[in-house]
């Protein structure tokens, strides 16, 4: 007899020890899944509650934690899943049952549907960064005009982009003023238009929070808008990006354009990482009632975004819980201040940081990266990938 570990970080070792046993692979995968294990935090519960599920979670193989009126609810996703059956349960569990298996996350989204067409999420996608500002705080300036910033769409696309996004207002702290419409749709729209004719499949995203500016990009061709304020800031931004069939990238902030890039808000009481979950889910439910079908939407932490360096590191670990939400994860962590002040890096040399950050969202769950440099982040993630499982 041979007893020897398991590594559990990922489903590749069950998955690897069960093919070796001749188990097919989706059958493999989907028995990996389920061993896997996740912890939930649940608060708000009766005392009655409390008892109850403290027995029913121990008959089930669950660890139960408890205190006044919070429990900590930890096992294999196949255990809990068992939990969140709410007729199974005694009648004063059958809400915690409930919200348990909502918190659950769901199988692997499909592919992003986009106006351009599906872009597939089996492995990681790049969107590379193209800011047509003269502010931004790491390439202000740098790709004005339509001829600049199509050499540097060539470059992105060479190292291996995916996606192309377009921004034409810097969301830099310390700005003074937003920019107005018309100079915003004078930067972008031509640049659209350039990318459009060199590459008519290039799914390309719109970075605004304006919906005139998202709807004439959509117009002249861009197939995503990508909304740092996950649609906030302008009410309309739902039913623009509905009419045009657009990819929906939500992006957690707070505040108005000039503060959501600053501290101004980075008061999370209810603890960062389930106050950003839960912003996100109404952002998502505010879409959806706007029109936006939930394949089109993907959901990002909004890293660098009304977090201090603490919040914006915890939330980072804590990536996965954002998986409950049931949709692809964007990060874009490229050469933010928080990375420089885990790293000491200065604004130009970051972009080894970036690439490891981009290799540990994968390990997290983040399926879509945008990134300033591609081939860093890249290769990175292509030798993550080549690792791991996920
Ligand atoms: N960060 C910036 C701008 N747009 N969009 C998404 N979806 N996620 C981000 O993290 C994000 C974004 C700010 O960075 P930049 O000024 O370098 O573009």
């Amino acid at each position: 007899m041979n007893v020897s570990p398991v590594a559990l970080h990922s489903t590749r070792g069950v998955r690897d020890a069960l093919r070796g046993h001749g188990w097919a692979d989706g059958r493999a995968s989907d028995a990996a899944r389920g061993i896997h294990p996740l912890a939930l935090h649940l608060t708000g519960l009766s005392q009655d509650a409390l008892e109850a599920l403290v027995r029913v979670g121990g008959s089930l193989g669950l660890e139960v934690v408890t205190g006044d009126d919070w429990a900590l609810l930890a096992g294999s996703r196949s255990r809990l899943s068992a939990f969140a059956r709410p007729w199974t349960v005694p009648e004063v569990l059958a809400e915690t049952a409930v919200q348990v298996g909502l918190a659950l996350p769901p199988d692997p989204a499909g592919p992003w549907l986009t106006a351009r067409g599906p872009v597939s999420l089996d492995g990681p996608v790049l969107m590379g960064i193209l800011n047509v500002t003269p502010d931004s705080f790491s390439d202000g300036g740098r790709y004005r005009g339509p001829d600049a910033a199509l050499a540097q769409a060539e470059v992105l696309l060479e190292e291996g982009a995916g996606i192309v996004d377009v921004g034409g207002e810097s969301t830099r702290p310390g700005r003074e003023a937003d920019v107005p419409v018309g100079e915003e749709l004078a930067r972008v729209v031509p640049v659209i238009d350039a990318l459009v004719r060199a590459h008519s499949d290039l799914p390309i995203s719109i970075d605004t929070v304006k919906s005139e500016v998202a709807r004439a990009a959509l117009e002249h061709g861009a197939a995503i808008v990508n909304d740092v304020s996950a649609f906030r800031l302008d009410p309309a931004m739902a039913s623009v990006a509905a009419a045009a069939g657009a990819g929906v990238a939500l992006m957690h902030s707070r505040g108005s354009i000039l503060e959501l890039a600053s501290y101004r808000h980075a008061q999370y009481p209810g603890g960062v990482v389930a106050e950003v979950v839960s912003e996100l889910r109404a952002a998502m439910a505010a879409a959806a009632a706007g029109g936006v079908a939930v394949e089109r939407i993907v959901v990002d932490p909004g890293l660098g975004f009304s977090k201090t360096v603490e919040q914006n590191a915890e939330l980072f670990d804590q990536l996965a819980a954002l998986e409950a939400l049931g949709r692809p994860v964007l990060v874009g962590p490229s050469r933010k201040r928080f990375l420089g002040a885990l790293t000491d890096a200065p604004l130009d040399q970051r972009d080894r940081a970036t690439a490891v950050a981009c290799a540990l969202a994968w390990e997290r769950g983040a399926r879509i990266f945008r990134v300033h440099t591609v081939a860093a982040a890249r290769e990175a993630l292509a030798l993550t990938r080549a690792v791991g499982a996920a």
